[in-house]
């Protein structure tokens, strides 16, 4: 194209797939800038370079996680001899917040270094499209300026919502604010079964907090229910409180000064009778938006699915802007993961500056939840797996088992399960594997590499353990479901 532009490539979003897509191009010589911009939360949060993930997602997450491991291994410690006294463990809430905030500082400002290194432009402002090719940014001070580029590439990810009810937006908080917040959160109503609901309060309660979920209806939409209700059974053995099925009509305060309760009013959905409840905090986890809403997309004609807002895209990332690409959390139906996102942007960008032709493969991409109990899947649940190929042609095969590190400590017994669902008409072909167990990530992650490469169950078979672990589990496994035999881990 004869055509000039400022640059090659304008991304927008600097979450971790936005940065992946412009260090990557820059890597392959493309001038290259990168716009982001955090819009205050309700309660007035914002945060640096790197998007959710580093800042109010992955991160913070999985450090609380560990927090809650290390509380818990503290009380199983008396009984493999460490002398720690006979009081209760107490946690500091600001100590474990500040811990976490300085690591995500370090993040932040390795993200800054890395972008100079490779010559990307940075600016902190909001874009905005204004025409063919060309974007406005404006930054916290209101400085406007205009940038035009030959591609772009869309990143901007999602924020919580809040349900439309008096009260919510005033009062409640969201993930965004829960990993900064000044003091603990004492009390907590958690809203909503995502997992960003359910890992959140498995936090807070491992923390040792009151915790009370309130749940519309199922848990964990869209995992396998089998292991979504042992997630919820396993929690309430736990002390977490659930209310279901709910919903909430109004957050009131109960005194206006800031350690006033909020008073909760809600709905069972069954019955309808009214429920009222008095907590400290009130956090809404009752999924995700796009953001979508500020970038003007019709000035460029990038579409979006008119029932969610999110972007439709091609197999290449494309949207329906021949020049406009998007990664990450803001694509139509792709999955919602950190590295979804890096490996997308990546590829993309050596599709458009490095000659290449690979394309993201968005499946067999494994995940787990951070519950109490950590929950790892591939594949598909079990009854995706029915629904695609038919009962008859789907084994089951599962166990329940003890992880050995539990015995000594008397930890909860046949809690830990395993699972894997075979195609009956492909040599049970392995289509989705789920674990119930401590580091359930850990495990998942290897087993998805042979479920991509088309394990079976006989190939499962005839990988040897490696023992004592928990992951050995999946080399032999012998009970179906179908069968009905018991799978207690002491049967
Ligand atoms: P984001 O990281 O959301 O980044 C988008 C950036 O663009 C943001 O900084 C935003 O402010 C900015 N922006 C938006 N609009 C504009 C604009 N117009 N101009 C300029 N900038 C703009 N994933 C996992 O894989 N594992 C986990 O354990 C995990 N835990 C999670 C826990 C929580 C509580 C949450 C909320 C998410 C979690 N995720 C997890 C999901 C993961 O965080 C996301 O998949 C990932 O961050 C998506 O990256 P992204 O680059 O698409 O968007
Ligand atoms: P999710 O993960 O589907 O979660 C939304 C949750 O919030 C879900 O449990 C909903 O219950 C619940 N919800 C939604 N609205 C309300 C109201 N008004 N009141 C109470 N509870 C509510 O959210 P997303 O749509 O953002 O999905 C994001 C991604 O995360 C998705 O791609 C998955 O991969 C994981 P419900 O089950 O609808 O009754």
């Amino acid at each position: 194209e004869l055509e000039s532009y400022d640059y090659d490539l304008v991304v927008i979003g600097g979450g971790v797939g936005g940065l992946a897509a412009s260090k990557e191009a820059a890597n392959l010589g493309a001038k290259v800038a990168l716009l982001d911009f955090v819009k205050p939360s309700e309660r007035g949060t914002t945060w640096g370079l790197g998007g959710t993930c580093v800042n109010v997602g992955c991160i913070p997450k999985k450090l609380m996680h560990q927090a809650t491991i290390l509380g818990h291994s503290l009380e199983d410690a008396r009984q493999f001899g460490w002398n720690i006294g006979d009081s209760p463990v107490r946690h500091d809430w600001d100590t474990m917040r500040d811990g976490i905030q300085d690591h995500i500082a370090v993040m932040n400002r390795a993200q800054k270094d890395d972008l100079r290194s490779k010559k990307v432009t940075y600016k902190n402002s909001y874009a905005e499209f204004m025409g063919p090719h060309k974007v406005k940014c404006t930054d916290k001070y209101g400085r406007m300026q205009e940038l035009t580029a030959r591609y772009f590439i869309l990143a901007p990810g999602g924020r919580p919502r809040y349900p439309d009810i008096p009260g919510a937006r005033e009062f409640g908080i969201t993930s965004d604010d829960l990993f900064s917040l000044p003091h603990s959160p004492g009390k907590t109503l958690v809203v909503g079964a995502s997992y960003v609901a359910i890992e959140s309060a498995g936090v807070l309660a491992g923390l040792g907090l009151d915790v009370t979920v309130m749940v519309r209806s199922i848990l964990l939409r869209g995992f396998d229910q089998q292991m979504a209700e042992m997630i919820g059974d396993h929690m309430t053995k736990h002390n977490i409180k659930f209310i279901r099925p709910c919903v909430p009509t109004k957050v009131e305060k109960t005194d206006s000064g800031d350690s006033g309760l909020l008073h909760v009013t809600a709905t069972m959905q069954d019955d309808g009778t009214e429920v009222v409840g008095e907590y400290n905090t009130v956090m809404f986890a009752v999924g995700r938006e796009p953001c979508t809403k500020g970038l003007r997309l019709d000035t460029v004609g990038v579409k979006v699915n008119t029932q969610n807002g999110y972007i439709i895209a091609s197999d290449e990332e494309q949207t329906t802007c021949p020049y406009v690409y998007a990664v990450g959390d803001i694509l139509d139906g792709k999955p919602q993961l950190k590295p979804v996102a890096i490996q997308a942007g990546q590829l993309l960008a050596m599709r458009l500056f490095g000659n290449s032709k690979l394309k993201m493969d968005y499946t067999s991409v494994g995940v787990a939840v951070f519950a109490p109990l950590e929950y790892g899947t591939v594949g598909l649940s079990e009854e995706d797996a029915i629904k695609t190929y038919g009962d008859s042609n789907i084994e089951v095969y599962h166990t329940y088992f003890d992880p050995l590190e539990w015995t000594v400590p008397h930890r909860d017994e046949n809690t830990c399960y395993a699972k894997l669902v075979c195609l009956a008409s492909q040599k049970l072909r392995v289509v989705g594997l789920h674990v119930l167990s401590p580091n359930a990530g850990e495990i998942t992650q290897g087993f998805a590499l042979g479920m991509k490469l088309g394990a079976t169950k006989a190939d499962f078979d005839n990988l040897v353990g490696i023992h004592p672990t928990c992951a050995e589990i999946f080399t032999g496994l012998t009970k179906t479901k179908s069968s009905g035999v018991e799978v207690a881990a002491s049967a």
